[in-house]
């Protein structure tokens, strides 16, 4: 499948599976200055996708990323739209005929995305989607996928999508590695170093932190593990992300849609002036006093 110079792209800005999703659109043809990388709060996709409706002729494609009931409602209407994703909150959208809801989470977002355009059998992604995919759904069973996920935190998310429209493979060239070798490192010494703060809420221990966002699924992880949480709150400038503890038997994306987010049941976000009530920069504005 070709797609026209009047198609469109949003997708996950911030992540890895974003970066496929862009990947995708490039590799059949979609033109690169169509693409918007967004932050998955549905309050930003909404505006974001109507205003393409009323500006532009072509398909809007949604890939890894959701809009929220009410927008569906009116993107319904307007027709020219497809949507791919895995991410449980997303599931009221399925019953939508141009929406493509993995209910299952057994694939990624660019992997959906992949397999709804390629009408040819066309492999030349398959490698380095099975990375992707890896990482997205927190496999951890492919070689290249830890590697290729340091290499996307070190350079970018629009540099690694250069990167890979160059050299569409999850294996890291030499100088790459190179590169990534000191972005492991500085990672896990930012991690180790993080200032966590464990609190138990009636039956559960829940760890809070300030963390960088391009980290935070490493230092969820690493800090559930190492403190023995059922859960961990990780802040940033503007966004709250949630990680489930290996064992957890609690569901992120309900607690974030709590705060107007959503997610996966392992992990999932929202914004933070949901639970301020304002942004970050207002609080401190608010509170700050001179000396
Ligand atoms: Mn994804």
């Amino acid at each position: 499948m070709t797609l026209s110079n009047e198609d469109h792209l949003i997708t996950h800005a911030g992540c890895m599976d974003g970066a496929g999703c862009a990947i995708v659109f490039l590799h059949f043809g979609g033109n690169k200055d169509n693409i918007q990388f967004c932050s998955p709060a549905h309050e930003r996709i909404d505006s974001k996708a109507i205003d393409n409706r009323k500006r532009f002729a072509g398909t809007l494609y949604l890939a890894d990323i959701s809009v929220s009931p009410a927008a569906a409602e009116q993107l319904d209407k307007v027709g020219s739209v497809r949507l791919y994703d895995h991410h449980k909150s997303a599931l009221p959208l399925a019953k939508y005929s141009w929406c493509h809801i993995n209910e299952d989470n057994s694939l990624c977002g660019s992997k959906l995305f992949y397999q709804a355009l390629n009408r040819s059998a066309d492999v030349s992604l398959v490698d380095l989607l099975d990375a992707i995919d890896d990482r997205d759904r927190w496999v951890n069973g492919n070689p290249y996928s830890q590697s290729l996920h340091e290499l996307f935190s070190l350079i970018g998310q629009e540099a690694f999508v250069e990167r890979c429209r160059q050299h569409p493979y999850p294996q890291l060239l030499e100088h790459e590695l190179y590169g990534v070798h000191f972005e492991t490192a500085r990672k896990q010494q930012y991690i180790e170093g993080l200032n966590v703060i464990v609190r138990q809420f009636g039956a559960y221990r829940i760890g809070f932190v300030a963390c960088e966002k391009r980290y935070t699924s490493d230092a969820g992880h690493f800090i559930c593990e190492k403190f023995n949480l059922d859960y961990c709150v990780l802040v940033n400038s503007d966004t709250v992300s949630l990680r489930a503890g290996t064992s957890s038997l609690l569901d992120m994306a309900t607690i974030a849609k709590r705060y107007g987010g959503g997610g996966h049941k392992g992990a999932a976000g929202f914004l933070l002036k949901h639970l301020l009530g304002k942004s970050l920069v207002d609080q401190v504005v608010e509170s700050f006093q001179l000396p």
